[in-house]
């Protein structure tokens, strides 16, 4: 661990999920005197854990206990309006992001970050499996869902931490400051909790705030907003773009090329395997990170063609009777479901519908009803969905009440050689505890269809 800072400190953990479990024990392994607080009253096998470690927990209720602590780590999921949270900071104590609590103590100055609106997780992915490709030492974590905090200890001097990071975990930073930070794109997400449009750009414009120009910036210079955002950026910048850019990554005759005053040919375009990857946009994201630490061609070129995806991301699940089943839960905003059913080419059944986040839905509806054969709804939005593809004339769909009737419908709406797509468009909380749940729920249906397990 980098330095002493935490040693024989009050640190006070605010939120028990992932985030907040990890940062507990990171802070026990940092000599912290610990003391964490959770509103859900659920036991569960992680508390038994931190218990063991002498961490002192107070659940079912968040009380003035944790006042008494030098400093406060908030998990992502806890809102900027939490009353709690505001009274924590009323009193002046200091409150920190779970990702700045462990960027802190990371030994290795080697610090990738990965943020937008979508595709980070993917990037973040492909620019771990390129470094492991080129036999660096490398951990990849972050929102992604394996918490920085957990990374931490197992982190050496000469480690790459690469981190997708979310705009939650950038609302409590101060002083984070990644060496290479990369921002994939900017359209709109989570309005409900950063309330307008500006403040979610603010938000995501923080992963640049800190550095210096020792430290480098990778942006999409397809995106008019991330090129806006990048105008006042310290860190040496670099492009990533279908097109030749001033410096950087793009394609150019069926290749992909990184530019730093010299061009240098990386690898094809064809052999990119798109359905891991989703756009070429995260591949010359990855590519441009990945020749800035000084990766050569071939390991890129291993690290790309060999990856496998992630789960949740365009995932095929099974292929049965020609029908071929996709599980894409990760989608959580209207434009990542839009871009996700542009991909395919031939007919395909939409399972759609979630938790709305105040997001505009047109890119969602607009796609359904130019590209879609037939749409099922759920989760919260549904029947407004409903109405609203009703208003544009397409009466292809059904509104279903859960996962395993959503499945049924598309089973018997899907013909042979075609797709059944789960592609949400929403976030999953309003049926579930997160994306992954929402896809391991699709996943068990589709296998139930078929009389499968999960060991088939
Ligand atoms: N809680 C309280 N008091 C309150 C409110 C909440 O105690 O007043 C508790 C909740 O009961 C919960 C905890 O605080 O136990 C908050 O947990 P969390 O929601 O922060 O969830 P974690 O399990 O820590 O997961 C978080 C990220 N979740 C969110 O940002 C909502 C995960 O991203 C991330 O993978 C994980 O940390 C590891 O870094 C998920 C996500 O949906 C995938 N992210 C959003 C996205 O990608 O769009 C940003």
């Amino acid at each position: 661990m980098k330095r002493d800072i935490y040693r024989n400190k009050r640190i006070g953990v605010l939120g028990l999920g992932r985030s907040g479990v990890s940062a507990c024990e990171l802070a026990v392994m940092a000599g912290a005197q610990v003391f964490a607080t959770e509103l859900n009253p659920r036991a569960h096998d992680a508390l038994e854990r931190l218990r063991a470690l002498g961490v002192d927990l107070e659940l079912g209720k968040h009380t003035d206990a944790i006042c008494k602590s030098d400093l406060v780590v908030i998990s992502p999921g806890i809102e900027p309006e939490n009353r709690f949270a505001g009274r924590i900071r009323s009193l002046g104590i200091p409150l920190l992001s779970e990702l700045e609590f462990a960027w802190n103590l990371i030994p290795s100055s080697l610090f990738i970050a990965v943020t937008g609106t979508n595709g980070k997780s993917t990037t973040c992915a492909l620019i771990g499996d390129i470094l492991v490709a080129a036999g660096k030492d490398v951990l990849v974590g972050g929102n992604i869902g394996v918490p920085l905090s957990s990374l931490v200890p197992k982190a050496g001097p000469s480690t790459f931490v690469v981190s997708e990071v979310s705009t939650f975990q950038l609302e409590n930073t101060v002083r984070f400051k990644p060496w290479i930070a990369v921002l994939t794109n900017i359209t709109e997400d989570h309005i409900d909790r950063h309330h307008d449009r500006r403040s979610y750009v603010a938000l995501k414009k923080k992963i640049f705030e800190n550095q210096t120009g020792e430290d480098f910036a990778v942006i999409n210079l397809l995106d008019p907003v991330s090129l806006d955002v990048s105008t006042e950026i310290r860190a040496k910048k670099y492009f990533f773009a279908d097109h030749p850019v001033p410096r950087g990554a793009f394609v150019r005759d069926g290749k992909i090329f990184f530019k730093n005053g010299d061009e240098t040919e990386i690898l094809r375009t064809g052999s990119v395997p798109l359905q891991a990857v989703t756009t070429i946009e995260n591949v010359l994201a990855a590519v441009a990170v990945s020749v800035i630490v000084g990766v050569d061609s071939s390991s890129v070129q291993k690290g790309v063609q060999e990856f496998k995806g992630l789960s949740h991301r365009l995932e095929g699940v099974i292929v049965r009777n020609g029908i071929k089943w996709v599980n894409n839960s990760m989608c959580t905003n209207p434009m990542a479901a839009r871009a996700a059913i542009l991909s395919f080419q031939q007919p395909l059944v939409l399972i759609a519908g979630g938790k709305d986040k105040g997001l505009d839905a047109t890119p969602l509806i607009d796609t359904i009803v130019e590209a879609v054969k037939f749409t099922i709804l759920m989760g919260e939005v549904k029947e407004r969905l409903g109405e609203s593809l009703t208003r544009k004339g397409y009466s292809s769909f059904s509104i279903v009440d859960s996962m395993d009737q959503a499945v049924r419908v598309a089973h018997s709406q899907a013909g042979s050689g075609e797709f059944v797509l789960l592609s949400p468009g929403y976030s999953s909380q309003d049926m579930y505890t997160d994306f992954e749940e929402r896809g391991r729920k699709f996943k068990q249906a589709v296998l139930n269809l078929y009389g499968l397990d999960d060991e088939n």
